[in-house]
């Protein structure tokens, strides 16, 4: 665990700059995460040294890449404790593998009268996948429910009335991009299994913030997006259990992803090479690997308490501090993503004004629009931490947030 965590702001150079004449304070790292030096030296390191196509050529600089692609995906597979680098798939992201398991496991294996288990907390990318494959496959949606109020927790006393035999998949997030609520994924896995379902978690917000070990968790598939966790945008793994992955078509087809092409006919590279066609996002893949390792020097537990710690604290001096705030998600226990909703001001002015005291929020409907129906709100303002982010910055956004309150009240 690092010093202080003050210290690592240093590893992030756009965190060295201005805004509005006050030094920048991130805390939209739900949206995206900062990316260290070492993850943009090693974009210029690949591309002014090693760029090549991969799996192609036998000249240097191609074996080189090719080296360097494969060592990230199993950097991956040790990053998510998969049991090989074959149940790593590179996608563009998490969106990306959903579309990816919707399609290829789904087109496959759902029939009309079949189930599939959301909860209602998904965003947008974990839902409308699956919108689509049940209009397609005559499968039906159903849904897990939070409990009433505003802690966001999973309503784990229906989950034996929604977890029937029917159910063929169960995808939940493991954090919530909105709620800050941590999901208690392993027990919906273990829960799924026993009636036969498969499982897709959504680790978007997760995978970069706390321990993610598929073995552990015990699910079928897991999806994360590389921007959200010190790497590039554009790269996202997809894990899934071999046997599952060996048994699915491919998604997208052409080049790469082929063992021999005829006229007429053609057969399939075994996975991972099955889901990759065409030339992947070699850089990216490098880039994350890399920002695995930053991540992992850190320490993910150290990560997660850090998190949990500035979350809880969030939380609790939010509601102290600002009169009349509506803080949603649960007091503890909680990831470091907070959405609040001030009375009488709409999200995005709070963010326009954050952005005048150099604060970068989120305001919006968070890709979650279903959950903001049930939750009764147009709109939420959001802060989310990350590790670079410290109880001094607290102090700045209450500040701000009582400025904005008193600008309302005019
Ligand atoms: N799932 C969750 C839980 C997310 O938070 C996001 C992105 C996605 C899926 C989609 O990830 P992508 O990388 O494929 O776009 N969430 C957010 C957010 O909260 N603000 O901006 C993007």
């Amino acid at each position: 665990m690092p010093a202080t965590w003050q210290n690592l702001r240093r590893d992030f150079p756009i965190l060295d700059q201005q805004v509005a004449g006050r030094p920048l304070l991130y805390l939209d790292n739900g949206a995206t995460s900062q990316k260290p030096r070492r993850v943009i030296e090693a974009l210029r390191q690949y591309y002014e040294h090693d760029n090549a196509n991969v799996h192609r050529g036998i000249h240097a600089l191609s074996m080189r890449a090719t080296a360097a692609y494969e060592g990230a995906r199993e950097r991956s597979a040790r990053f998510l404790n998969a049991a090989s680098a074959a149940e790593i798939v590179f996608t563009s992201g998490t969106t990306d593998g959903i579309n990816l398991v919707a399609d290829a496991w789904g087109g496959a294996n759902l029939r009309a009268g079949d189930v599939i288990l959301l909860t209602e907390m998904e965003h947008h990318s974990n839902l409308v996948p699956w919108q689509l494959l049940a209009r397609r496959t005559g499968a039906k949606l159903r849904y897990l429910p939070i409990v009433p109020g505003d802690t966001g927790l999973l309503d784990l006393t229906q989950l034996d009335r929604v977890l029937t035999p029917e159910v063929k998949l169960f995808a939940f997030t493991h954090v919530s991009n909105t709620l800050g609520v941590i999901n208690p994924a392993a027990a919906l896995c273990t829960a799924a299994r026993q009636v036969g379902a498969v499982t897709l978690i959504d680790a978007a917000q997760s995978a970069g913030h706390m321990p993610v070990d598929v073995c552990a968790l015990g699910c079928d598939f897991l999806v994360l997006s590389g921007h959200k966790m010190c790497g590039p945008t554009g790269i996202g793994v997809l894990y899934g259990r071999q046997a599952l992955l060996d048994a699915m078509p491919p998604y997208r087809s052409g080049g790469s992803m082929i063992s021999s092409v005829d006229y007429f006919e053609s057969k399939w590279a075994p996975v991972p090479q099955k889901f990759e066609a065409g030339t992947p996002n070699i850089a990216d893949a490098i880039a994350l690997g890399v920002a695995m390792d930053y991540l992992d020097e850190l320490g993910r537990p150290a990560i997660a308490a850090h998190d949990e710690k500035l979350g809880t604290l969030a939380y609790a001096r939010l509601t102290a501090e600002v009169p009349g705030i509506r803080v949603l998600g649960p007091a503890e226990h909680r990831s470091g993503v907070l959405s609040f909703a001030l009375p009488g001001a709409h999200a995005h002015d709070v963010v326009t004004l954050a952005d005048q005291d150099g604060i970068a929020l989120r305001g919006g409907h968070h890709c979650n629009q279903p959950l903001m129906r049930k939750l009764g709100l147009p709109s939420t303002s959001r802060a989310s931490f990350y590790f670079y982010n410290t109880e001094a910055d607290l102090d700045r956004l209450v500040a701000s947030l009582r400025r904005i309150q008193r600008f309302f009240a005019g």
